[in-house]
């Protein structure tokens, strides 16, 4: 069965049956411009990212946290360093999207992906409430499941450079998220407050 993929801009087809967002989820194209991006690139290249690692899998992608870190062997948040100051700026652009006051938004990972990397399903741990993810450079297809009867129920959407997206309600609770490897390096930053 074709994975509806949710044109946010275009007009739909005529006769085809209009694809429903999960709840709880929303985009927004251009939350900062092409120079932001550029300005934010070079802090973040800079950062000592480490190889993504799951109960003893490496993962392709690399990360780094701020604020708070979820240890996967330990199963437990730690306190890791404070936001730098680039990253506590574009907070406020993505809370103000997601309607979040930016304080809240206490725990930011970044990921890069490289070429051939890419995420499995899953969703987000429940030490974290929302989400608010930014991404930068190529961009991905956001892919989004859950499960109804016998199958999956699934919408796909394409994530671009300086957008933003929010995972909240059911589309976090009920649905799980995964990015197939990606063509050209990515970067996402991910902010997400503490139940
Ligand atoms: O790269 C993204 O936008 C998604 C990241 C993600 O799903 C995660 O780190 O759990």
């Amino acid at each position: 069965m074709p994975i509806p993929q949710f044109d946010l801009f275009g007009e739909p087809d005529p006769g085809e049956a209009r694809v429903e967002l999960p709840s709880g989820f929303r985009y927004q194209r251009d939350i900062i411009t092409a120079a932001e991006e550029s300005e934010l690139l070079a802090h973040i290249r800079e950062l000592p990212f480490r190889d993504f690692e799951f109960h003893g899998y490496t993962g392709k992608r690399r990360v780094v946290s701020f604020g708070w870190q979820y240890d996967f062997s330990a199963r437990h948040l730690q306190k890791v360093d404070d936001m730098p100051a680039f990253l506590r700026e574009l907070r406020v652009p993505a809370a103000r999207f997601a309607g979040l006051d930016p304080e809240a938004l206490q725990h930011v990972l970044v990921t890069e992906y490289s070429a051939g990397a890419g995420i499995g399903w899953h969703r987000d741990k429940n030490v974290f409430n929302e989400i608010v993810g930014v991404s930068l450079l190529a961009p991905c297809v956001f892919r989004l499941r859950r499960s109804v009867g016998e199958g999956w129920e699934r919408v796909n959407v394409t994530a671009e450079p300086r957008s933003a997206y929010l995972l909240s309600g059911a589309a976090r609770s009920e649905w799980e998220h995964s990015i197939p490897p990606v063509d050209a390096l990515r970067y996402s930053v991910t902010f997400r407050n503490l139940r």
